[in-house]
């Protein structure tokens, strides 16, 4: 629970521990309520360190015994930890602690899930475990004994004696504490098996629940396949005898990539053909790709402090990207991702909770695993590729593992490796590590026909952001290609580095005036503001060979006239419409590529694109006009919507791969469409034979939105209700899809629902998540869907902040909406911040929010 003065912890004040841990051997006696934990650590002081206070990290722990070197000592307590008068020669300590794991709601430290064990330790829950230096810097190898009931007893590294009541696991990498793991239950493993390039046997396993080994096959695979492309395309290889993979219900995130014992949100790794939508299977395949990739970047090179977050998570999700567009289409991969950072990362990035990728403070480190440290910070690796090139990225890479394996590394050790390998002063580049927001890029042209040049001029602005004003000129590489006006490509992609505030580009010996594809593959995360008519676009969406330019055109068109629909009251623009049925009936165009096209801005990030134009949302006209662009697609397209369905069932049995996913997807768009034109009967047909749950959900959501699913709803329910899992969706569902007057009734009925479970995050995110993100309902002019949602997290505050804190980022662009809703939300922020005790976690969120 929060201090009376909530403490802010600062970059600049790094200083090292002031010793060294030569090894660690920990004993866990498991029991509910009462575990016991002893620990017996080699200490010696650290040469490089002036400040030699002994203070160890430790929260929520009942102290049995402390000793230094055999010897009983009495150390002062503290809620945070503990400190003692040590020898200045290496000593030995030992403790004995008592912790509670079926009390630990908070799912940090050793807790228990449905009967099992298990822990999650980043960033800073290994110090409600046992007293030790709980900062990444602190590395040691780990001896673990484990001593319980439990069939299954799991610990980092590789597998060591095991017996009647206990097991021993022996990790022989360094490793700081938040990569520590240990998970104990009645356990079934799916095992398989990986031989690395150089001819070491890896066993595989992943451990799930009795009743969800039918749910395994595909995540397996998705490791066999992440380990051989990390060979192949980083050449690392795997560093342990075995790995395993354990699935949980109860967990605040995605997965954690502890050493050799990744532990997943069971949402992320069970995956079947009846449960899983092609959505999750990918996501499934990237997680899986991610926490394994981890175990080179984050574990055998981690982050000196948590400030360095982004050098682990930017390259591990930069690194997980490569892998899926590899694995299934480069271009599909690259626009998903790129709607996914203009919903969430820009939106960060336009309000109050604005950080550079590396923050300089922070108060609870758990706030700032965000989109700008992930995913802003994997554009800014993509960045330093598109400017150094191919071959010497991975050269740098090679210099990266090389220099530093086994350290606990800073964002200028990994900026000195590329300036090292490549020659190049990356001083200004890493202006992207330190500056806050999202730099606007404007282009002009001049044109001049007599002497055939062609001139870009770019010029780049941030705006300030909270805690800094001044903002100076990025480098920002700018993939560019020219068509000219028969649609032809005469100047292929090439990179034009930007670093002045202004800065032009001109070409020279052209015959007629060139159209410039800018910004292609979205080679920067900036906004690009080109002073272009819709004919242009209309061009490039017909024309540019650049796949995902080619979709931003039409992205744009479908953007320019929402805005126009709901800031002019315009009619849905015809030229659009016309366009959009080229491109979706063009059956040379890749399935999944058509069906991105069918998509359209989300209301919230319509929201967003308005508010950036100095206008008032108005949710609205926003959730009317969308509709009514639904409506007009659906009819423009009217003639061609049954063929599109027709055509895009896959044939054969069904496959989670690329090819068939694209196709369903094109399928359900169209089904959706025809529902919007009053026509089901696909929908509900649909629904019936359906023998997967990509084309079950996608029926139902048809139904649902039509106001024709209310059986289907109830079937769902009744089909389904044993998985819990699928129930996640069913909730989620029905709130999202919810009228806006009524999305507030409909997610308070839910919550009383005898399902709703407020301690398991994935149903409460699947639950009040949902309220939040429904624009529109969310945003109801009665407040009701910000009560609710106030209520909720106040409710669940105590229980669990990490998560409670997560959401209240639903909250961070109130200052966008008119001046009544403004005061709605803020008079709900402070009915929050006055709640007497409220998490560290939750009062740095909402301070921040309220500004
Ligand atoms: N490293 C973990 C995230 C831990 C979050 C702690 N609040 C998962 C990942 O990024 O792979
Ligand atoms: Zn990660």
């Amino acid at each position: 629970m929060r201090d009376a003065a909530p403490q802010t912890i600062y970059l600049k004040d790094y200083t090292p521990f002031g010793y060294l841990i030569d090894s660690v051997s920990l004993t866990f006696k498991l029991h509910p309520t009462e575990t016991r934990v002893l620990s017996r650590i080699a200490f010696r002081p650290n040469p490089d360190a002036t400040d030699k206070t002994f203070f160890l990290h430790g929260e929520e722990l009942k102290l049995i015994s402390a000793k230094i070197d055999g010897a009983e000592v009495s150390p002062v307590l503290t809620d945070e930890g503990l400190t003692v008068d040590v020898p200045s020669a290496p000593f030995i300590w030992e403790a004995e602690v008592e912790i509670s794991p079926s009390t630990n709601t908070a799912l940090e430290g050793l807790y228990m899930s449905n009967g099992m064990y298990c822990t999650q330790c980043e960033a800073e829950g290994f110090r409600k475990i046992t007293y030790y230096p709980d900062r990444p810097d602190v590395m040691a190898t780990f001896d673990v004994r484990v001593e319980g009931t439990e069939k299954v007893m799991l610990s980092n590294g590789n597998p060591g004696a095991t017996g009647d009541g206990f097991a021993e696991w022996t990790d022989p990498w360094k490793k700081p504490a938040y990569l520590f793991a240990l998970v104990a239950g009645d356990l079934i493993n799916h095992p398989g098996s990986f031989t690395t390039r150089s001819g070491k046997d890896v066993e595989l396993n992943i451990y799930v629940r009795p009743g969800d080994e039918d749910k395994c096959a595909f995540g397996m695979q998705a490791l066999k396949d992440s380990m051989k492309w990390d060979e192949d395309v980083y050449g690392r290889e795997y560093d342990l005898d075995i790995f395993n993979i354990v699935a949980v219900d109860d967990f605040n995130m995605g997965a954690m990539e502890n050493k050799g014992l990744n532990i997943f949100n069971s949402s992320c790794v069970l995956a079947s053909q009846a449960t899983s939508t092609d959505a999750d299977f990918e996501r499934i395949e990237a997680i899986i790709a991610h926490e394994y990739f981890h175990n080179w970047t984050g574990n055998r090179i981690t982050c000196r402090d948590w400030f360095q977050l982004c050098l682990k998570e930017g390259l591990t999700v930069f690194r997980d990207a490569q892998f899926t567009a590899d694995m299934r289409s480069e271009p599909v991969k690259r626009i998903d991702d790129v709607i996914a950072l203009r919903a969430r990362q820009f939106q960060e990035d336009q309000g109050p909770l604005s950080h550079p990728v590396r923050p300089e403070e922070f108060q609870e480190i758990n706030n700032f695993y965000t989109a700008t440290v992930y995913e802003k910070g994997a554009e800014v690796i993509g960045m330093l590729k598109s400017l150094v090139g191919h071959d010497a990225y991975y050269k740098a890479l090679d210099l990266y593992f090389e220099r530093h394996d086994g350290d606990a590394a800073t964002i200028e050790d990994w900026i000195k490796v590329f300036e090292d390998s490549t020659g190049r002063d990356l001083a200004q580049f890493k202006r992207w590590y330190s500056q806050s927001g999202t730099p606007k890029v404007s282009v002009s042209e001049a044109w001049d026909a007599d002497a055939g040049t062609f001139t870009l001029h770019f010029s780049q602005s941030t705006a300030p952001t909270p805690g800094q004003d001044v903002k100076d000129p990025r480098v920002i590489p700018i993939a560019l290609g020219l068509l000219n006006p028969n649609g032809d490509e005469t100047h292929p992609t090439q990179i034009f580095e930007m670093t002045e505030a202004e800065q032009s580009m001109t070409f020279t010996g052209l015959g007629a005036r060139p159209v410039p594809s800018i910004l292609r593959g979205f080679s920067a995360p900036v906004m690009l503001e080109q002073d272009i008519d819709n004919s242009r676009r209309a061009f490039l969406l017909a024309h540019d060979t650049d796949a995902f330019n080619r979709w931003e055109a039409g992205r744009e068109l479908a953007r320019d006239t929402l805005l126009k629909m709901i800031l002019e009251d315009a009619a849905p623009d015809a030229a659009y419409l016309e366009g959009l049925k080229r491109v979706v009936t063009d059956t040379s165009l890749d399935a999944a590529y058509r069906a991105l096209m069918l998509n359209q801005p989300s209301e919230t990030e319509l929201a967003g694109v308005i508010a950036e134009m100095g206008h008032t949302p108005d949710p609205v006209k926003i959730h009317t006009a969308a509709k009514a662009l639904s409506k007009a697609k659906a009819e423009s397209l009217a003639d061609a919507l049954p063929a599109l369905y027709a055509d895009n069932q896959p044939n054969g049995d069904y496959a989670p791969d690329a090819g068939g996913s694209g196709q369903r997807a094109l399928a359900n768009a169209a089904m959706s469409l025809m529902g919007k034109l009053g026509d089901v009967g696909k929908a509900r047909a649909q629904y019936a034979s359906a023998d997967n749950m990509t084309q079950q959900i996608a029926a139902l959501a048809t139904l649902v939105r039509e106001g024709e699913g209310d059986a289907e709803v109830q079937a769902f329910y009744d089909q389904w209700q044993e998985d819990r899992l699928v129930i996640n969706k069913w909730f989620g569902l029905q709130i999202s899809l919810a009228k806006p007057e009524e999305t507030a009734a409909v997610t308070e009925r839910l919550t009383q629902h005898p399902d709703f479970d407020m301690k398991n995050p994935n149903r409460f995110r699947g639950t009040l998540g949902a309220l939040a993100a429904n624009h529109a309902g969310f945003h109801h002019e009665s407040g009701a869907g910000y009560k609710l949602l106030a209520d909720w997290l106040i409710k669940l505050d105590p229980l669990n902040p990490q998560t409670t804190a997560r959401m209240c980022t639903s909250f961070q662009t109130w200052k966008r909406y008119d001046d009544k809703r403004q005061a709605l939300i803020k008079s709900q922020l402070e009915r929050i911040l006055a709640v007497p005790n409220l998490s560290r976690d939750t009062h740095e969120m909402i301070s921040r929010i309220l500004g």
